[in-house]
């Protein structure tokens, strides 16, 4: 059996009202559009991996928060009906959705036996959570791959975010380790925004674009040193300036998936393809890719 081998990073985020605004069959809420940039953007992204042959989508999500560990989907088949707790009249989603359950064991073991606290969410009544969900149908709408999702640990409001990221390291070598022995190709997504602070207040057209922007000026310039520093190869660095930036822009990137993701991929150096910069409710979202070259 050949290795397996990550085939793909994607920095995917999640914002239900992307969902609301292409209108999917599976989302009851209609709409008017809104919000095009950041949907071409993930157009594109899906147009590109449509080009690589990959058998798992494996996403870390901000929004099933666990105290105790890092828990996985332990459980062949999910449906059920997902309503976003802030914003039920946007995404109301009925989902479908198949889980890898033997890559979720095996990276689940390989995080245990590196000392991780870990487990195995076996309820099939279990309501996936709308990061995933989101995540996944913006970048597979098809549902045609089987997932492994995987929860925030939220050890940097438990602890502090130094935690966070030293645990995150280690699970995403832990998830290499189960990858390369799995002989799977699999693409990575980290579910999150980049700059997260958003409007308390919502027009009477939720997708009318006119009211749209980010939330301040020093967001933006946080979100555009980070998208910058990620589009010239410097992960490493965005990763090391991450609890600053975590803090100063309440980046939803304290929930760990970024930097599981960039340390999975071994903190590439090589630019990073941006899809697409644009704000929903005022937080900052960056649809980005990195794509690991194949050893010859
Ligand atoms: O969960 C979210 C998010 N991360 C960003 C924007 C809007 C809503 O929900
Ligand atoms: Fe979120």
């Amino acid at each position: 059996m050949p290795k397996g081998r990550i085939v793909a990073g994607l920095l995917a985020p999640h914002p239900p009202h992307l969902i609301y605004a292409e209108n999917p069959p599976q989302n009851e809420p209609r709409s008017e559009g809104g919000w095009e940039g950041l949907r071409w953007g993930y157009e594109r992204l899906r147009a590109d991996l449509a080009k690589i042959d990959h058998d798992a989508i494996v996403v870390l999500s901000p929004h099933w928060q666990t105290y105790v560990g890092w828990h996985f989907l332990g459980v062949p088949r999910f449906d059920g009906l997902s309503v976003d707790p802030i914003f039920p009249h946007l995404f109301r989603y009925r989902y479908g959705l198949d889980v890898d359950v033997a890559l979720a064991e095996a990276i689940e073991a390989e995080a245990r036996s590196a000392g991780l606290v870990t487990a195995m969410m076996r309820n099939p009544d279990f309501r996936v959570d709308y990061g995933t969900i989101v995540s996944c149908h913006l970048t597979n709408p098809a549902w045609d791959k089987p997932i492994v999702s995987i929860s925030s640990c939220r050890s940097a409001a438990f602890y502090n975010i130094d935690v966070m990221q030293a645990q995150a390291v280690a699970l995403a070598d832990a998830t290499v380790r189960a990858i390369e022995k799995s002989g799977k190709r699999v693409v990575l997504l980290a579910s999150n925004s980049l700059s997260h602070r958003h409007f308390t207040s919502e027009g009477d057209v939720p997708e009318d674009m006119s009211r749209e922007h980010v939330t301040s000026h020093a967001q933006h310039l946080w979100d555009m040193k980070i998208v910058n520093m990620l589009k010239s190869g410097r992960t490493r660095e965005v990763v090391d300036i991450l609890p600053e930036f975590s803090s100063q822009a309440i980046a939803e990137t304290d929930a760990g998936s970024f930097t599981w993701m960039l340390a999975a991929l071994g903190f590439p150096t090589y630019p990073a393809e941006l899809y697409a910069y644009g704000t929903v409710i005022g937080t900052g979202n960056a649809v980005m890719g990195w794509f690991p070259k194949e050893a010859p």
